[in-house]
């Protein structure tokens, strides 16, 4: 019988272990949330996603769910989800390409966090990296609290653990206090 492989140091790179995967040398595996609660919704993740190719390698998508707005009252129903994107980018320089994206989307960068939006793209985790700046913080500060966030995360990375957290994507959703609704779509 052949044996199974454990220890992630065997496995050659870009393959999976434990709901993660390897990043190869000189790049970072993002996990990025998008959401879109203004105009054609889904063409707009569907060009986050084509934008996003353009910064590395999507190598996993959660699907698309329909979400109940957090701390917006008033506001439309959200369409959310999650990728991976392995990448050459620091950390910053792919913010600001989000945000350069964001822009050309018709989304006005001065607005409020909390404002109607045909795009966001948020920077939740960058591999095991801890950063706090003026304009970026990674771990994703919110994250953990979000629905939104954790279940298409859980679809994609159930094992993943937080590394801030030190514990798993799903005991995070089990943490979660709910309220509001999260629909997978198709
Ligand atoms: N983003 C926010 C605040 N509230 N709620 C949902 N459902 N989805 C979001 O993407 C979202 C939110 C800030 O960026
Ligand atoms: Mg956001
Ligand atoms: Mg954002």
């Amino acid at each position: 019988m052949a044996k199974t492989r454990t220890r992630t140091a065997c496995l050659p790179e870009g393959y999976r272990c434990a709901g993660a995967t390897r990043p190869r040398p000189g790049t970072i595996l993002y996990y990025l949330g998008l959401g879109s609660n203004l105009g054609e919704r889904l063409c707009h993740i569907e060009a986050a996603i084509a934008f996003l190719q353009g910064c590395g390698r999507v190598l996993k998508r959660s699907s698309v769910y329909e979400t109940t707005p957090v701390g917006m009252p008033g506001a439309g129903l959200f369409l959310n989800m999650v990728l991976t994107l392995e990448s050459q980018l620091a950390p910053l320089e792919l913010l600001a390409r989000c945000r350069e994206h964001e822009a050309a989307q018709g989304r006005d960068l001065n607005d409020s966090h909390y404002k109607d939006r045909p795009i966001d793209i948020d920077i939740l985790l960058a591999g095991d990296l801890a950063l706090a700046t003026p304009e970026l913080t990674v771990p994703h500060p919110r994250m953990c609290e979000r629905g939104f966030v954790l279940v298409p995360l859980f679809e994609i990375a159930p094992k993943l653990v937080h590394p801030i957290e030190k514990v798993t994507v799903a005991r995070l959703i089990s943490r979660l206090a709910g309220g509001g609704t999260i629909t997978r779509l198709g």
